[in-house]
């Protein structure tokens, strides 16, 4: 799933075009708070290099998907005890709305279950 975002606002962040407050990053991925928090730790993952979505990032390049993943668990590591929940909306109907892949890390609290 994929859809057309040009410029990309998540590629954009990644150059520094756009302003986002970065929080920790690798050679190949870069972190930094969403803007409309949902906990008190919420951070978005996302690669430097632009995938449209989870599946597309697995299937090409699984390493990367690691690399996301071991740098949300050092931002979790520093912010929120080490817990965290990772999520990744794939697709408008399962609420993606920018897409260019990324993780939700989030955490800091008593976390509830409730996605639909
Ligand atoms: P979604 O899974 O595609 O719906 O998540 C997109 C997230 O990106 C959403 O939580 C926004 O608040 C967040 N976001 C952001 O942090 N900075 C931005 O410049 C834009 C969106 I546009």
């Amino acid at each position: 799933m994929s859809e057309n975002q040009d410029p990309c606002l998540f590629c954009q962040i990644v150059a520094g075009d756009l302003p986002a407050e970065i929080v920790g990053q690798t050679e190949r991925s870069v972190a930094f708070k969403d803007i409309a928090p949902q906990a008190p730790m919420h951070l978005l993952v996302v690669p430097r290099e632009h995938f449209g979505d989870i599946a597309q990032l697995a299937a090409a390049d699984p390493a990367l998907l690691a690399d996301m993943i071991e740098l949300a668990d050092n931002l979790a590591g520093e912010n929120a005890d080490g817990q965290f929940r990772l999520v990744f909306n794939s697709g408008p109907r399962a609420g993606q709305s920018v897409f260019h892949v990324h993780g939700h890390v989030i955490g800091g609290a008593e976390l509830g279950w409730t996605p639909a």
